[in-house]
């Protein structure tokens, strides 16, 4: 990419890639991989060949196998860190696999075996540990297996009580052993389960508020996870944005109602795309940018470069639409004429007072008058249509 090209990505964009993304070897559930199983630093490396990467994340056991031994862990952590360091690659985000092995086949945190739930959270310490070696900030949690089948399985309200313990020890632990990690739960609807508990971020932002340590969680939404239910994901962005919990989010793409389809970002809704990149740009947030994607079945390694720079460029194309769409007289007049302020009476509405509630009883609101008023919705939609094809 020359370097002029103004959609260069920068270590400053904030993008980030997982060694379970950019690594992934293509299986599925109806086939075998179809690219070879890379070691953690051939992934920095190959991120490193993308260029302008910020960061990679991972999960425990995409650094160190489940079953590794304490030799094979040193070596694989020594050749980790001298990729990161020759690639210019931090690791800003760590996260715990707790749904692989067959030990959480019926859920982590939310197992109806005490055990099991022992064992996850003392993964999980252990996993942060591995992530603060590293640098991570960001402590993510994916509860890919907390959720059922049948429900005749589990109690879905002892699940929730479950689930609060369980982060509310991780964060004292977090705290007691000084780690200084803000935690990012990422909800999604099924699939590896039934159903998954926490379908949907605003899940999360309702069980914040109920954990001993709300202040250091916030939510990891992502693109995919949303939109596979048919929802809208930039509302859902925009609620964790005005409740200030947007601490990571994932960028990824999928048509609605599918199965998990973790396409690259903006390869297939590029109007939902354009929205969120909009959202993000215009309330200032500042996290990271990871890309929770696969590149598809049939890349090779050069591919699957050509996967990264395309997840990067695209947001930055997006940015620049945004920048756009921000200066453009005819949108803008268009939104000014949309959006009517009425000072006096936003005054009466902003707060309660049995004055203000007295003058709005009174206020002379023409429901006939108002209902005429014009929207020009088609014309500012069909605008954006426009400006994103190139045309504007
Ligand atoms: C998925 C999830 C995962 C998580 C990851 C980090 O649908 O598979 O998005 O990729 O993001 O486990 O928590
Ligand atoms: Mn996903
Ligand atoms: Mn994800």
């Amino acid at each position: 990419m020359a370097k002029s090209d103004p959609f260069t990505p920068t270590p400053a964009d904030r993008f980030t890639f997982g060694l379970w993304t950019v690594g992934n070897p293509g299986r599925d559930p109806f086939g075998e991989a179809v690219r070879p199983r890379l070691a953690p630093a051939e992934i920095v490396d190959l991120l490193g060949e993308a260029g302008g990467v910020y960061g990679v994340n991972f999960h425990d056991n995409d650094l160190i196998p489940i079953d590794a031994s304490p030799q094979e862990t040193a070596q694989i952590k020594k050749s980790f860190a001298a990729a990161l360091r020759r690639n210019k690659i931090k690791a800003p985000m760590a996260t715990t696999n707790l749904f692989g092995d067959p030990v959480f086949k019926d859920g982590a945190f939310t197992s109806n075996d005490a055990e099991v739930r022992a064992y996850a959270i003392q993964k999980t310490m252990n996993a942060m540990k591995l992530g603060k070696e590293f640098g991570a900030k960001t402590y993510v949690f994916w509860g890919g297996r907390e959720g059922a089948e049948s429900d005749a399985t589990k109690d879905p309200v002892v699940a929730v009580e479950r689930f609060r313990e369980a982060i509310d020890f991780l964060c004292d632990y977090s705290i007691s052993e000084k780690m200084g990690y803000q935690f990012a739960f990422e909800a999604k609807p099924n699939e590896p389960r039934g159903d998954i508990f926490f379908s949907v971020t605003g899940s999360y932002l309702a069980l914040i508020p109920s954990l001993k340590h709300p202040d250091m969680c916030g939510v990891n939404p992502e693109f995919a996870h949303e939109t596979m239910a048919g929802l809208n994901f930039v509302h859902h962005v925009a609620q964790a944005l005005e409740m200030g919990k947007l601490f990571h989010i994932d960028l990824n793409d999928q048509v609605m109602g599918r199965f998990d389809q973790d396409y690259r970002f903006g390869s297939n809704s590029y109007k939902a795309a354009f929205f969120l990149v909009k959202l993000l740009s215009d309330y200032g947030y500042k996290g990271m940018k990871h890309f929770d994607s696969h590149a598809y079945r049939q890349a090779d390694r050069k591919d699957v470069i050509a996967f990264a720079r395309g997840s990067m460029r695209t947001f930055k194309i997006l940015e620049s639409k945004v920048e756009r769409f921000n200066k453009d007289r005819k949108i803008q007049s268009l939104l000014n004429k949309i959006h009517r302020e009425n000072a006096k009476l936003g005054k009466l509405t902003k707060s309660f007072s049995k004055a203000n509630a007295k003058a709005l009883l009174a206020a002379d609101l023409n429901r006939v008058k108002l209902a005429r008023k014009p929207l020009p919705y088609e014309e500012l939609d069909q605008l954006v249509f426009d400006l994103l094809m190139g045309v504007r």
